[in-house]
């Protein structure tokens, strides 16, 4: 083939992969047909393997051909590529957006159960004509002991069971004390809970060193017994929003008399008879201890000068974590303390 044979055929794949590209959309396309030209078996290159058989004089003007399509080639591909990328921009840019669109929630946190379950203890009771006292976490011996009648003796004040700041100053081992501490200051009629954390030198699957409580007194003419029972039975009621029996069964704290256990109709198997002997939560038995109750023991009145002949008063306490384990399903009290979003979140 002659020399302008040869730069006619050049000028010819210049026009034709101008046309080629020309309706390719997207740059995977645009590079094979480059690839198709340019490449090392391109139509490009096949000519330029020509250029040896041509005489050395007229090589120059044809390499300079083949320079010239391989420009025009390669500056259509750059420009080719940059209006489709700035094709997708305008696009991008006139995106309708519709602002009417309600946006995606913020996360937010929420109250942590133990907090949602005591706030609604309070609720409760509130609704019942208790108000909430509150007291000091480190307490004197005597508030949390001595005015409860509980003896030196006690196992409550064992080391093994207290945590002592000193001989008389104690991390509370119940709420007890917020209790003596307004029979000391308010004459009756009161109604007052007292929800808080309280310490005990424990720690297993069911037990934490640190726990949180909620107790109630009410001290008055004419406190009863069955003003206690029914107030108890009214908060299980309320808090697991079912019918739910309640069983007093008698027993023994220092600081009541008569003393009970507190226990309510499980409320996993809801005690179905026969029994559920295999029922994780009551095994069996149809019901479950939440807590103690019993009337005010004259002696703890005379501690803190209230008239054990005038006024009569009831008292009981429970442990939150429970009553939420009970109510959730929460099957190890660690997981109230170790603060992990995926069992937060879930309540
Ligand atoms: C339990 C038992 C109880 C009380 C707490 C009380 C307080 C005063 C006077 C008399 Cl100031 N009693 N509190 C009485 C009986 C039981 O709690 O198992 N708590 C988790």
């Amino acid at each position: 083939m002659s020399a302008s044979d040869l730069i006619a055929n050049l000028e010819k794949l210049g026009d034709e992969f101008l046309q080629l590209i020309q309706p390719l959309g997207d740059e995977q396309t645009i590079r094979a047909a480059q690839a198709q030209f340019l490449g090392k078996k391109g139509k490009v290159s096949e000519v330029m393997r020509e250029l040896s058989k041509l005489a050395p004089a007229d090589r120059p003007l044809v390499g300079a051909a083949v320079n010239k399509v391989k420009q025009t080639i390669e500056e259509r591909v750059t420009e080719r590529l940059g209006e489709l990328a700035s094709a997708a921009a305008r696009a991008d840019l006139a995106r309708v957006v519709d602002v009417t669109l309600p946006p995606h929630p913020a996360p937010a946190g929420h109250l942590h159960l133990l907090t949602q379950v005591r706030l609604e203890a309070v609720q409760i009771f509130s609704e019942l004509g208790f108000v909430v006292a509150d007291g000091p976490q480190i307490e004197t011996d005597w508030h949390t002991f001595e005015a409860l009648a509980i003896p030196k003796e006690h196992p409550a004040r064992d080391m093994q069971d207290t945590f002592y700041v000193s001989d008389e100053i104690v991390l509370r081992t119940h709420t007890s004390p917020v209790q003596v501490r307004t029979m000391q200051l308010t004459p009756p009629p009161i109604r007052i809970v007292a929800p808080g954390v309280v310490y005990r030198r424990d720690d297993d699957p069911t037990h934490s060193p640190m726990f949180t409580q909620i107790e109630g007194l009410a001290v008055d003419v004419d406190i009863s017994f069955a003003d206690l029972k029914g107030v108890l039975l009214h908060f299980v009621k309320r808090f697991f929003a079912r019918d739910l029996a309640i069983r007093l069964r008698p027993s023994y704290f220092p600081f009541v008399e008569p003393g009970a256990e507190v226990d309510m109709q499980c409320s996993f198997c809801m005690g179905a008879a026969p029994a559920v002997a295999s029922c994780r939560v009551c095994k069996g038995t149809g019901f479950v201890e939440i807590g103690g109750c019993g009337m005010v023991d004259p002696e703890v009145f005379a501690h803190v000068k209230i008239d054990a002949e005038k006024y009569t008063g009831f008292a009981f306490g429970m442990g939150l974590e429970r009553m939420a384990m009970l109510r959730h399903g929460v099957n190890d009290i660690k997981f109230y303390y170790e603060g992990d979003v995926r069992f937060l979140e879930q309540f």
